[in-house]
């Protein structure tokens, strides 16, 4: 328990090269990969509240974010679980104009646990290279579009919009990341939402099972 305290304390400090071996030695305290992970997403909503009112900036809130990647480089083998990639792929990434990529990166590891193959467009995916990829690659089921600004909300409806509004059929669209909602996602015409990691992986095998 005392070295996740550790972790969290790293994590919000940026310190990127402490923090995966202080996950490695939480891990073998005994503590489990999904408390941990808990602990560094705290850790970055303590960041946020801290970068709202303008006791850190912009560097510190990067630092933070890569020194909590590191963990989850970590943590990833152990929560990646069996899968056996069979109910197709999955496109993901962050919409146009954001560059937030680690809820996004959670995301896609969970719904490749749940059995999809992922291709991750990385951020700030303009809409048409949505339309791109879903030609690009075999048996898309799933595209997964991720945006954590309020102010690339439109661009995340934008993305949704070229998507549904293609002559592409065969895939469902789920969209997810903190300002989003279940009304917003209805409103944009996307088939599902989910407030978290672990629900879109829920969501994602629910989507494509209908299909
Ligand atoms: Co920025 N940032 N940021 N930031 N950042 C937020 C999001 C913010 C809330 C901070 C704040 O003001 N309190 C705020 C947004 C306010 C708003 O729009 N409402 C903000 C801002 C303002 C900005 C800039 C504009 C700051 C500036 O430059 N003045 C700028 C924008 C840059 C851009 O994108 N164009 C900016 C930049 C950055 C960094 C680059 C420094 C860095 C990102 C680095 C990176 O991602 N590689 C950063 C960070 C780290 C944050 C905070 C602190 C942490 C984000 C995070 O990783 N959270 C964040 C504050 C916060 O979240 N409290 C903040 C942990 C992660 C696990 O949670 O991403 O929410 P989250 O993902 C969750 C769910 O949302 C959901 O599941 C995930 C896991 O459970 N989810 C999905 C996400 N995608 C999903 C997709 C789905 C389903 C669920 O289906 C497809």
């Amino acid at each position: 328990m005392a070295k996740i305290n550790e972790v969290k304390s790293m994590v919000k400090a940026g310190k990127t090269k402490l923090v995966p071996g202080l996950v490695q030695e939480a891990l073998d305290e005994g503590s489990a990969a999904k408390d941990i992970l808990q602990g560094m997403v705290d850790s970055m909503s303590v960041v946020g509240d801290k970068f709202s009112t303008g006791e850190i900036f912009v560097p510190e809130m990067l630092m933070a974010a890569k020194a909590m990647a590191k963990g989850v480089d970590v943590l990833k083998p152990l929560m990646a679980g069996d899968s056996s990639n069979s109910l197709g792929t999955c496109i993901i990434g962050t919409v146009a104009g954001d560059l937030h990529d680690i809820g996004k990166n959670l995301v896609s590891m969970m719904i490749e646990s749940a059995g999809f193959t992922m291709v991750d467009l990385g951020v700030d995916v303009p809409a048409k290279r949505w339309i791109e990829a879903i030609k690009e690659n075999q048996n898309v089921t799933l595209v997964a579009c991720s945006g954590l600004l309020t102010t690339t909300m439109p661009a995340l409806k934008e993305a949704v919009q070229t998507i549904k509004g293609s002559s592409l059929t065969g895939f469902k669209v789920i969209v997810g990341g903190a300002p989003v909602t279940q009304e917003y996602a209805v409103e944009i015409g996307a088939d599902g939402f989910a407030p978290d990691a672990g629900s879109a992986a829920v969501k994602a095998v629910e989507l494509v099972k209908s299909l």
